[in-house]
């Protein structure tokens, strides 16, 4: 069962840089079609998000990524401000359509090329490592409509001709890869609940397991493909990022100690048992029978241990309770039976909510998670891809109100003191990337959240503004004890 740090005593309240090892990487995080824009612009194509956004009621504001946060022009600038407040890696992905815009590997878009190079040459000459994202949702849309994008097999050997491509161009200068971005969300809201491109939930309860199928052989090949022909010159790591929230057993009893293991099976075992141990974990295959697909031989081989590090998102954490109907929509949680509860049976909450309904703030539950992972997984190298919380927009407020995050402060200050009880713990947490570095397009949320550490005016000029939290995590980066006293 798992170890729990819940009323964790020994949580410090104060941070500083001396609490991490001293080669720990620091960095921020973003995603193409999040932050890019000029999706009509250097040849791009289409991507499954493109369509999405063009469908009435899919996205809260009515919102889209055609600009975004026009990083595709102002990339510069940023990398410019991430080194001055001192952070030392960039975690960006690669829109695929930028590269193939139609997906299917024919002809490389030089345009597409020579955006990346741009910010990775510029990321360099600044000090700083670029950690490159293969693919974080956007897939070509012509994939999509002329195959079935992830219901197909054959999107294995296109992800593989993408991948190849990518090494081939960026891999004399790019040393940390990752294959894909949370897969359980493409898998889980993009074909269960209908909530991310491409919206379905026809078939929800044979889909997303399809979908996540072709996902972990999509990453085994492109892995494979990097390990046989580039690794050795190259000298680089290649990984996947799992989205993992912390499940806490809701109660002492054995019903709901074994839902939450059941739920931690279900949200990251079916990727990570794949990955490291070559097969689904074993309440998944008992649950879902004939529904769940199988691994051939020659699959396992190439899943086994098809990762040089492990990244995680993590946000948030639930208490779990056996249910025999979840009150979740969606097969995925009706296959699990388990309810996800933000109150102790005491009635008292978790943690503190951010803006979104998700996100509840519970510091003690990475640790919790870390060194779950540790164990079940023989101690991988891990980075924290992905880290943060989000304040909700508010077209009226003055810019200093906003600017103003005590709230993300304290959640950065939490998390980042119970990464390093972990890592004192003994697990092997190399790097921790905020999400995110700027306010951007939220996905189903449009720009109604802001999870930046540096503010975005959409009415101006998409300026960017340091918060607090980016203030903060600069006189943490250059040694300062991490107190937010001087800003109060
Ligand atoms: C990450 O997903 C993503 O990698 C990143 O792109 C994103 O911006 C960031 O989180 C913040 O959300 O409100 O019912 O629609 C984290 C996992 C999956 C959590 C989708 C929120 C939406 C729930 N996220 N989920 S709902």
């Amino acid at each position: 069962m798992a170890t729990t740090f819940k009323n964790d005593e020994e949580a410090p309240k104060e941070i500083s840089l001396k609490d991490f090892p001293a080669d720990f990487v620091f960095g921020v995080a973003t995603s193409a079609y999040q932050v890019e824009g000029a999706s009509n612009e250097g040849g791009r194509g289409d991507s499954i998000w493109d369509v999405f956004t063009r469908t009435e009621g899919k996205i809260l504001d009515g919102s889209n990524g055609d600009i975004a946060v026009d990083q595709y022009h102002l990339y510069k600038e940023d990398v410019e401000l991430m080194s001055k407040l001192g952070f030392g890696a960039y975690r960006f992905s690669v829109s695929w359509s930028r590269i193939f815009p139609d997906g299917l590997g024919t002809k490389v878009n030089e345009e597409g090329i020579t955006y990346y190079n741009n910010l990775i040459n510029t990321l360099l000459d600044k000090g700083m490592q670029p950690y490159l994202t293969l693919y974080h949702w956007d897939l070509p849309n012509h994939l999509h409509e002329s195959m079935g994008g992830w219901l197909s097999d054959k999107i294995v050997k296109y992800f593989a001709i993408y991948a190849e491509t990518c090494f081939a161009r960026f891999g004399d200068r790019v040393k940390h890869w990752i294959t894909l971005n949370e897969p359980l969300q493409t898998s889980l809201s993009g074909y269960d609940l209908g909530t991310f491109a491409p919206g379905r939930s026809e078939k929800s309860s044979t889909e997303p397991y399809l979908a996540a199928h072709h996902q972990l052989l999509a990453h085994a090949a492109a892995v494979s493909i990097y390990r046989q022909k580039f690794q050795a010159q190259q000298g680089g790591e290649i990984g996947i990022v799992c989205d993992c929230e912390w499940a806490e057993p809701f109660s002492d009893k054995m019903e709901d100690k074994l839902a939450a293991a059941r739920r931690i099976d279900f949200h990251f075992g079916w990727f990570l048992d794949p990955i490291y141990a070559g097969d689904y974990p074993k309440t998944m295959r008992e649950k879902l029978g004939d529904r769940l697909p199988k691994f051939s031989d020659e699959d396992r081989e190439l899943l086994k241990n098809s990762v040089d590090f492990l990244g995680i998102n993590h946000y948030t954490t639930r208490l779990i309770a056996h249910v025999a109907t979840s009150p979740d929509s969606g097969h995925f949680y009706q296959d699990q039976q388990v309810e996800r509860i933000v109150k102790y049976p005491g009635g008292e909450a978790i943690g503190e909510k951010a803006a979104s309904e998700w996100l509840y703030i519970v510091p003690w539950g990475i640790r919790s998670l870390l060194n779950y992972i540790a164990r079940k997984y023989h101690n991988p190298k891990i980075y924290i891809t992905e880290n943060g919380m989000d304040d909700e927009e508010d077209p009226k407020a003055p810019l200093h109100e906003m600017l103003d995050d005590k709230k993300r402060v304290g959640y950065y200050k939490g998390y980042l003191a119970a990464v390093s009880q972990a890592i004192k713990d003994g697990v092997d947490v190399r790097g921790y990337f905020a999400w995110s570095f700027l306010d951007n397009f939220e996905w189903a949320h449009g720009y109604t959240k802001r999870f930046g550490i540096v503010y975005v005016d959409y009415k101006n000029g998409l300026s960017r503004h340091p918060k607090s939290s980016a203030l903060w995590f600069s006189r943490f980066l250059k040694g300062g004890e991490g107190k937010t006293s001087e800003e109060d």
